[in-house]
């Protein structure tokens, strides 16, 4: 009788302990399999853990707890056998030859990336995800958010370490380091904490948090914002961006961070690759039903969240694409309200020749008063740049609104334009301006103060006349 229940008896090591609200913890133990279990006793990471019969138990007492301790290499040893019996997926090709060549000459280190994410997956340590408040961040974040929900499935366990947070602006700020600190302290694991940051963060305001950041957490940070003069990845644990591999901006962050969740699962990410493309408008993006509708939802949600100052899940994005009736109501609803606003653009613009090129001035106060929501300044530009080089072809478009100016420029004319470069000539040569970044082919000025604008506007003229005059 005796012998019987030591052959079924079986060591765990405790890898992760999540306090919870009802005065139990959720723990995640490593042996022969992963497992999750409530407890209603105190265990601490690396506690050996004895449970007589894994399958029926339901909860962990304190008469499990052995009282010894896991020693490090033998925790990475069980860690990493069970880690290896689960395959990383093939490289998914979304069909558009450019980007899958990308994506492919970056496979290595996408597929490390994924690894890093798997490690906290199945020892339930964190994983922070923060993605950027519009379509891109979105759609990785919905892949990642689908591929960890399979793996869950297919490891039975569950996904209460996952974090999801929209990212309201594109810094990482010593404010959003405080409240991941603060959501961190309910765990308890060996594997450190992971932050992965998609589709933001790459500029100056960020240095600070980040570098601080990484005493807590591992960071795995997915973008496609032109690094600046003097960025320094550190000792970042991945940092992705295509700039850095010979690729630009048109590799968007969420077909990344797509290729990382089809690696991680398998998940189909096609669509949601497509949709991230079209709501950058990347050099890349084509023009198709589903993917068009989704980079709307997407947008939309996003936009709508960031104005009432609430977050925004990928569970609720999902929720919302996969009901037909919600799914359209939106998708119209911000359709409609864009297709007014552009048309109403296109009667108060103001054009000018430079060179062989257009330059479409248009004050946002025309549009501003009348529509929430899914139209705003940023998106409202880029939208409306389509217009305005549907009708003047080769074209510059610039919408100010107060002191904040976004421009855009068509693909054939950013090569000579050198948007960003232009920029950061008149930042240094005047003191109107605030800062400006962004891309070559889509980027936002920031002035001291309004009354700036007429200088801003006719100094940018005369420096778009004369480089692209020549
Ligand atoms: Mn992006």
């Amino acid at each position: 009788m005796y012998c019987e229940t030591r052959i079924s008896m079986e060591d765990f090591i405790v890898s992760s302990v999540k306090d919870t609200s009802n005065r139990m913890q959720l723990c995640t133990l490593l042996g022969k399999t992963q497992l999750q279990l409530y407890s209603a006793a105190i265990a601490e990471p690396l506690d050996i853990v004895s449970i007589v019969d894994s399958r029926s138990a339901i909860q962990l007492e304190a008469k499990d707890i052995t009282g010894r301790k896991a020693p490090m290499p033998e925790f990475e040893s069980v860690l990493s056998a069970l880690i290896s019996r689960i395959e990383m997926h093939p490289l998914q090709k979304t069909g558009i030859k450019p980007l899958d060549e990308a994506l492919s000459s970056m496979e290595e280190k996408l597929c490390a990336a994924a690894k890093r994410i798997m490690l906290n997956f199945i020892s339930g340590a964190p994983i922070i995800v923060r993605f950027h408040n519009d379509g891109d961040g979105a759609s990785g974040a919905v892949a990642l958010y689908k591929a960890l929900e399979k793996l869950a499935k297919e490891t039975r366990l569950g996904t209460s370490n996952c974090i999801w947070t929209m990212n309201k602006g594109v810094a990482y700020t010593m404010q959003s380091l405080s409240y991941d600190r603060l959501r961190l302290s309910s765990y308890h694991s060996v594997v450190k904490p992971l932050l992965l940051m998609t589709d933001f963060g790459t500029l100056e305001e960020s240095e600070a948090a980040v570098k601080s950041a990484q005493d807590s957490m591992d960071i795995v940070w997915l973008d496609h914002h032109p690094v600046y003069d003097g960025f320094n990845r550190g000792s970042v644990h991945s940092y992705i961006n295509p700039w850095l591999e010979g690729f630009s901006s048109d590799v968007t962050a969420g077909a990344l961070t797509c290729a990382v969740a089809g690696k991680l699962s398998g998940t189909r990410i096609k669509n949601l690759t497509k949709a991230s493309l079209l709501s950058d408008h990347s050099a890349y993006a084509e023009d198709e039903p589903e993917p068009s509708e989704l980079a709307v939802i997407m947008d939309a949600m996003t936009t709508d969240a960031s104005s009432r100052g609430t977050n925004v899940t990928p569970k609720s994005i999902l929720a919302t694409i996969e009901d037909e009736s919600s799914h359209k109501l939106v998708f119209t609803q911000a359709k409609s309200q864009m297709d007014e606003a552009v048309s109403k653009g296109m009667k108060y613009l103001k054009a000018r020749k430079a060179g062989n090129a257009t330059i479409a001035t248009l004050d946002y106060s025309h549009i501003s008063e009348n529509y929430y929501g899914y139209v705003r300044h940023g998106r409202f530009t880029s939208v409306f740049s389509d217009s305005v080089a549907a009708k003047f072809g080769p074209s510059i478009t610039i919408v100010y609104n107060k002191s904040l100016a976004s421009i855009r420029v068509s693909k054939e004319l950013s090569g000579k334009l050198r948007l960003l470069s232009l920029i950061s000539e008149m930042k240094n040569d005047t003191d109107y301006i605030s800062n400006g970044g962004g891309h070559n082919e889509a980027a936002s000025v920031k002035l001291e103060d309004e009354y700036a604008m007429r200088d801003f506007l006719a100094l940018l003229y005369r420096e778009i006349e004369s480089r692209l005059g020549d």
